[in-house]
């Protein structure tokens, strides 16, 4: 079975550990957002990138769900002495390997796509990490005195102040790569992990001719709520859902990716018990509802939560 998913970070790795525990035999093929991508001191940051590789290497920081198990900070600390880079945004020593090693591949001419391939060869990660475009995305937030770098705003402000909205920079220039389009096309299923819906799936969303292969494939398009009971699981999706005017509840985000049959993007819609009451309007709205706890707690669970969204019985078109 070949399955393309569609995530971010945090929550998307946790949500792709899911999808290959509950089907271990699959070809997994994971469109992962790049628009958290930035240079810094030098070296090629990919944080939903890395934030999976490393989830699905086993040698995540599970604590703080970002960045390596183990890590120290020495080379961290030289730079902030140096008054170099962020000093609010660590990179750590063993994190920089990564951050190296990607922009050592990258100046040899490869591709963003290649270069992923070779990092994450290190590791058994039973997965395909595809970058949603070669060409980089970066998403800036509009905050009152202008325009700032989503980790900017992410990890300085914690999201404190206001959005007033979201710009990616580059993408009118960008389009999928070659293996995204491919592992959309060819894929049995499309998943879309409950992601922040607006700076990690909205982004990918957002890459010109990515809609529209979501719209032809013959697979059916299946997401999976970030919303439970009217709050975001993690990170700030509540703050991006409110800076693009849509409600914070799990049918608004379903409305807002649209049912496939209406021009939009969902064949399926998975929603928390605690928000079931939405499940029989969605249907009504053409989109294949249903209710099951939605946390990611055990991997077990996260794999039950895959089956239920593949099991929602959604014919190949
Ligand atoms: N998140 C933080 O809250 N504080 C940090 O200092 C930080 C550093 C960092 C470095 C590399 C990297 O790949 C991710 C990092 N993150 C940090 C997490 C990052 O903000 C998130 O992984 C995503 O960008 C949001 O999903």
């Amino acid at each position: 079975m070949r399955i393309a998913v569609l995530a971010g970070g945090v929550g998307g790795a946790k949500f792709v550990r899911g999808v290959r525990h509950a089907m271990p035999d699959a070809d997994i093929r994971v469109v992962v957002n790049t628009g958290d991508d930035l240079w810094l001191t030098g070296v090629r940051v990919c944080p939903d990138l890395d934030s999976i590789m490393y989830a699905l290497a086993g040698v995540n920081d599970t604590e703080r769900g970002w960045g390596r198990a183990g890590e120290s900070e020495r080379v961290s600390a030289e730079l902030a002495a140096y008054g170099v880079g962020w000093p609010w945004f660590t990179l750590g020593d063993l994190d920089l390997g990564t951050h190296l090693a990607r922009t050592s591949l990258l100046r040899d001419g490869l591709t963003l796509t290649a270069a992923t391939e070779r990092l994450a060869a290190r590791w058994p990660i039973g997965v395909t990490l595809l970058p949603m475009s070669d060409q980089p995305v970066e998403t800036h937030v509009r905050v009152a005195d202008g325009l700032v770098h989503f980790e900017e705003w992410w990890v300085r402000h914690r999201a404190a102040v206001p959005a007033l909205g979201f710009e990616q920079l580059g993408v009118q220039s960008a389009s999928p790569t070659p293996e995204v389009l491919t592992a959309i096309a060819e894929a049995d299923a499309v998943l879309l992990a409950p992601s922040n819906p607006v700076v990690s799936i909205g982004t990918i969303l957002g890459v010109p001719g990515m809609r529209d292969a979501l719209a032809t494939t013959p697979a059916p398009v299946v997401g999976v709520s970030p919303i439970i009971g009217g709050a975001a699981l993690r990170g700030m999706a509540a703050e991006c859902l409110a800076a693009i005017g849509v409600a914070v509840s799990a049918d608004a985000v379903a409305r807002h990716y649209g049912a496939r049959s209406s021009g939009g993007l969902l064949d399926g819609w998975l929603v928390d018990t605690a928000d079931a009451a939405a499940v029989d309007e969605l249907i009504g709205d053409g989109i294949r509802a249903a209710a099951r706890p939605l946390y990611l707690t055990t991997l077990d669970e996260s794999a039950a939560i895959v089956r239920s969204a593949l099991e929602l019985g959604l014919p190949r078109r």
